[in-house]
Parts: C-alpha cells; sequence; structure tokens
C-alpha cells in the first residue's frame, strides 16, 4: 500500500514536472489580426472592404495589388484600417512592390500608425504633424548628402514636429537604413515591423533573396504609440513617379506564454536587463532540474528499502504464524 502510493506520487511529481517545464519556456506566440489583415482578393461581394478604407488614386486589381500610385504625375493615394490597432505588442508583414518605366522616379510610400487617419498631405500622401509612428519607403533623394538611396526611415511624430521634405526628414530621424536595390528586386520585396511595448521596435526587410531578413533597424526604447492609433498606407508622386503597390497586409498580435514573467519585468528595465534576467532564470531551471533528478533517485532508493524492509517484516510475521 505505501508502496504503491509512493510510485503514484512519484509519477505525478514527474508528470507535474514535465508539464511546468514546457509551460516556463518564454517563447514569444502570435494570433492572426483578422481587422488589420488584408490580403486578395481585398474585397468582398460589395466591392467594399470590412476592414480597410481606400482613398485618392488607390487602384485596387482583386487578383493582384492595391497600387496607391501609378506610374503618373501628382498622384496621391492611401489605405487605412476602419479600426484602431488594440494590440499592445504587434507584428505587421507587408509585401509591397516598387516599379515603374522611368530612369527618375519617386517619392516612394509610407506605412503609419498613428492617432489621425485618411487626412491627406505633402508626407507620401499624407497629412503632417502627425502623432504616431511614419516608416517612409523613400525612393527619391531630395538632399541626403552620403545617403544611398532608397532609404527607409521611421519618424516618431508628436503632433506638432514637421517632416521636412526638402532634407529628407534628417532633422526628425528616429531610426534608418539604406536599402539598395528594393526597387525593381529580383524577389518579393517584404518588410516586417515587430513591436513589443516598453521592450523593443525592429524593422526587418526581406529584398535581397527570399527568406532572407536585413536588419534595418532595431531599437530596445520603442516610441509610446498612441493609445487609439490606425494602421494605415500612402503614396505620392510628383513631377517623378512610380507604381507604389501593396501586395498584402499580414497583422498579429504578439503575446508570451508566460505573463508572469512579463509581469515582473519593470517597465523601465529594457534589453539587457530583460536578457540578464532570463540567462539567470535559465541557470535557476537547470539548477532546479538537477536537484530534482537527485531527489528522485533518493526517493527511488527509499522506495526500493522501504519494499525489502516491508517484504522482510512480512515474511518475519508470517514465520512467526507458523510458528
Ligand atoms: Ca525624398
Amino acid at each position: 500500500m505505501w508502496l504503491r502510493s509512493t510510485l503514484s506520487a512519484l509519477w505525478l511529481a514527474t508528470f507535474a514536472w514535465g508539464a511546468v517545464s514546457t509551460d516556463e519556456d518564454g517563447t514569444v506566440r502570435s494570433i492572426g489580426l483578422r481587422t488589420h489583415t488584408l490580403v486578395q482578393p481585398y474585397l468582398d461581394s460589395d466591392m467594399q472592404s470590412r476592414w480597410y478604407d481606400f482613398g485618392g488614386d488607390t487602384i485596387i486589381r482583386t487578383d493582384q495589388y492595391i497600387r496607391l500610385t501609378s506610374d503618373r504625375p501628382s498622384q496621391t493615394g492611401h489605405l487605412w484600417s476602419r479600426v484602431p490597432l488594440t494590440a499592445t505588442n504587434w507584428e505587421i508583414e507587408v509585401e509591397f512592390k516598387i516599379h515603374g518605366k522611368n530612369q527618375l522616379y519617386g517619392d516612394g510610400f509610407a506605412m503609419w500608425i498613428t492617432k489621425d487617419r485618411t487626412k491627406t498631405g505633402p508626407v507620401f500622401g499624407s497629412a503632417d504633424n502627425f502623432e504616431g509612428l511614419g516608416v517612409f519607403f523613400d525612393t527619391y533623394k531630395n538632399h541626403r548628402p552620403g545617403v544611398v538611396f532608397p532609404f527607409v526611415m521611421a519618424m516618431v511624430g508628436d503632433g506638432k514636429s514637421s517632416y521636412d521634405k526638402d532634407t529628407d526628414g534628417k532633422s526628425t530621424e528616429f531610426a534608418a537604413c539604406s536599402a539598395r536595390g528594393i526597387r525593381h528586386a529580383t524577389v518579393p520585396t517584404k518588410f516586417r515591423l515587430t513591436y513589443f511595448q516598453d521592450k523593443y521596435l525592429k524593422l526587418e526587410l526581406q529584398y535581397k533573396s527570399e527568406g532572407e531578413w536585413t536588419l534595418c533597424f532595431e531599437t530596445n526604447e520603442p516610441p509610446a504609440i498612441p493609445q487609439v492609433a490606425y494602421l494605415g498606407f500612402s503614396a505620392e508622386t510628383g513631377e517623378l513617379s512610380d507604381n507604389h503597390d501593396i501586395i498584402s497586409v499580414n497583422a498579429k498580435n504578439l503575446y508570451t506564454s508566460q505573463p508572469s514573467t512579463q509581469a515582473a519585468t519593470p517597465g523601465s528595465g529594457r534589453g539587457k536587463k530583460a536578457q540578464t534576467k532570463s540567462q539567470s532564470q535559465d541557470k535557476a531551471k537547470s539548477g532546479g532540474s538537477w536537484t530534482w533528478f537527485f531527489t528522485k533517485i533518493i526517493l527511488f532508493f527509499m522506495v526500493i528499502g522501504g519494499g525489502y524492509v516491508g517484504y522482510t517484516a512480512w515474511r518475519t510475521s508470517k514465520r512467526h504464524h507458523r510458528y
């Protein structure tokens, strides 16, 4: 009886230990955000999109693309989510295509996560003095000596700061990279923007080869995103032009599988601190598993020993009965 209950306790403990260790991996998981995802054919039966508004010179080819501007002068087009992005942590992956027939081309397109939506203006076809995040795929070099174009630049708007087109936004640059070859690339061009509140903001690009992501920028001090923020895209052509196409938008809500760790990480302690913490946690975890391993061995011998003592006692008592 004692033997059986000990064995079952041991079995139970082993099982629980296994369950805990799979839960403690702390990996980032994701759920698709239907409200901000846009794929072919883009429109539903009544030629509308449930989740996005289109405007300006935007043209939709349901089997191919959403063309924000065509390769013609003085075009402006946009695409805006109808509902705000409510996820705290998110990933947005966009396939796009910048192409045209001319040797000289411009101006590029922008992705927005801003408080206002559908307002047209001079910043890649959208309003200036915006509040939130703008990521610009700038294909025309107005004046930025020493910088290779196309140039990808993030700007964090406070609602007052102005984007200076004449210097390609140099004074309001938050983070940036050059992406030579992103126009007329031989592979599908994509960008992936990942945001973890108080932890990081990362922009990766695919344009060199399929499946190869090039880091554009990464920061451990991400900007605060407005409480209510819409996801949008816009593009503009002036004297020079290009086709600016959005092929697909895939949005995801990100979360870690271990909410307790997230809560324990202080908001101000980002990057390095968080890494140190997870490393020490790994150590503690492996230390714990060693302790448990030896406990199991000791328990095993205790069970064997107990069984032997029990058997001897039973044999002795049986022998006593016989006489
Ligand atoms: Ca420019």
